[in-house]
């Protein structure tokens, strides 16, 4: 630990708190990554955290031989709401396996092209609103229109539950108690957790009724389908859940189980891919000339057919690209932490105990310059082309994390992304307010704060 370099002011008890931001950990982390370097320690009441971020330290880690994913700080925060649901799960918990071998089905190629018309339709409920605010000159609201909309696709495709955030003025209620929940999680990091009860007791009253109100509503939601005869019979997440048992064992999730994994999948499920098409918008709308190139793509490849198919998604490669680069800059999932599987020495220099743990800042990694060159921090989609990927070293590109936890709504996110920046891009000329300077709010999440855009339908025959 002692050749880890830190913050140079320390404060007893209170630790590396100096000029420390409570509102933005992850931001924050990264100025102390540029002072520090690629592997570097913030104490925080007493314990001392690790953060890495170095290509070939994050490389080292991502060996599944020697580290696993650890649950800890902001995902540890979160097993009051998520328990062993699948992200929040421990490893050694039983329910982990037992959960991913059920529902891994429910994210195959077969599955996702059964998802791919639903998805359409949410994202049709969407452009009928842009049309609307676009014929009366209105600015839209993009990390809000685009919570709406991949929470009503999480919603759709996976459980056949129906939010109507698009016929709301506001969120609904949903998406405020779980931003509150997570908002909170984060801010446990920020005080002692002895004293946490003392000096966050408003705010922890708040969360439990937060989470009282996101189990109400997935009780509901299950109860609901129980009700409809066991089974929709459309084979969706919910099916999966209540109907499918482990292909060897024949168990089955417990309902309690099964009440964590629909929070944790309309949570996860949704939070992260809003954030990833927002700041994708941001950089279309400042890139007119990337913007260029891939409507030209997607005219070429869509034509002008209404519903574009499954497969003519996945043909957006300029598209795609913008997606990449954006969660480059901004991996809406800003961290992930590997703990140690046995004793072990990190990277040949940093001997770690079994059990001993390190976060890895994938933003700060996505900008290394060893590996993205001196222009890291430039917005270039270029770099996701096929040479330019196969020329870099492995593990240097982590928004979804690693190993056998990494996520698994990879291919759910990117083609529902994928497929709805296409459509946007074929519908709307995109405008950036020349005032916006963009900043990043975060609840354990990133997402671009403010954001508004204003829209130029292109031709209203497309
Ligand atoms: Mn997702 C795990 C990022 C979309 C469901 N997700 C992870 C992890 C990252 C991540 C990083 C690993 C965290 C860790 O190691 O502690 N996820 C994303 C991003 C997007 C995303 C950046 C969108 C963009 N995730 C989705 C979607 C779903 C989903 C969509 C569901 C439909 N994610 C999960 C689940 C896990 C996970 C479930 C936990 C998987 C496991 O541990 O088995």
């Amino acid at each position: 630990l002692h050749r880890i370099p830190h913050p140079p002011y320390r404060l007893p008890l209170l630790g590396d708190v100096v000029g420390a931001s409570r509102r933005t950990p992850m931001q924050d982390s990264l100025r102390y990554a540029r002072r520090l370097g690629p592997i570097f320690r913030r104490r925080a009441f007493g314990k001392e955290f690790v953060f890495v971020w170095g290509a070939s330290l994050a490389a080292d880690l991502a060996d599944e031989t020697r580290f696993a994913k650890h649950v800890g700080l902001g995902v540890a925060n979160l097993r009051p709401v998520a328990g062993d649901g699948l992200f929040t799960a421990y490893n050694h918990e039983p329910n982990w396996q037992l959960a991913h071998d059920v529902l891994a089905p429910g994210f195959s190629r077969e599955a996702m092209a059964g998802y791919h018309l639903m998805m359409l339709d949410v994202a049709g409920r969407l452009t009928d609103q842009w049309d609307l605010a676009e014929a009366a000159g209105r600015t839209v609201d993009v990390p809000g229109d685009m919570t709406k909309l991949t929470l009503e696709t999480i919603a759709r495709t996976g459980f056949g539950h129906d939010f109507g955030s698009f016929e709301r003025p506001r969120l609904h209620p949903f998406v405020t108690a779980m931003v509150g929940t997570l908002g909170y999680a984060q801010r446990l990091n920020t005080v002692p957790a002895p004293l946490a009860p003392w000096l966050l007791r408003d705010a922890s009253r708040r969360n439990a009724a937060d989470i009282a109100y996101l189990n109400r509503t997935v009780d509901d939601l299950v109860r609901a389908r129980r009700a409809g005869g066991g089974g929709g019979g459309t084979g969706d997440l919910l099916d999966r859940m209540l109907e499918t048992a482990h292909p060897e064992s024949g168990e089955r999730l417990s309902a309690e189980n099964v009440r964590r994994q629909v929070i944790t999948f309309l949570v996860a499920g949704h939070e992260t891919t809003s954030g990833a098409l927002s700041f994708a918008l941001h950089y279309l709308a400042r890139h007119p000339e990337v913007a260029a190139r891939a409507r030209a793509e997607v005219d070429r490849v869509w034509g002008d057919t209404e519903a574009p198919g499954y497969e003519q998604v996945a043909k957006l490669r300029q598209v795609r690209r913008v997606l990449d680069e954006s969660l480059r800059l901004w991996p809406t999932a800003p961290g992930f932490a590997r703990e140690a599987r046995e004793d072990t020495v990190l990277g040949g220099t940093y001997t770690m105990r079994r059990g001993a743990w390190a976060l890895v800042l994938t933003g700060m990694l996505h900008r290394d310059p060893q590996v993205w060159g001196p222009d890291a921090e430039r917005f270039d989609p270029d770099r996701f082309d096929a040479k330019a990927v196969r020329s870099r070293a492995p593990h240097t590109y982590k928004p979804f994390g690693t190993g056998a936890r990494a996520c698994i709504g990879r291919q759910f996110a990117l083609h529902e992304a994928t497929l709805v920046l296409g459509l946007l891009l074929r519908r709307y000329d995109l405008r950036p307010d020349p005032g916006y300077r963009l900043r990043v709010t975060e609840r354990l999440t990133l997402m671009p704060e403010g954001l508004r855009l204003r829209l130029d339908r292109r031709s209203p025959s497309t």
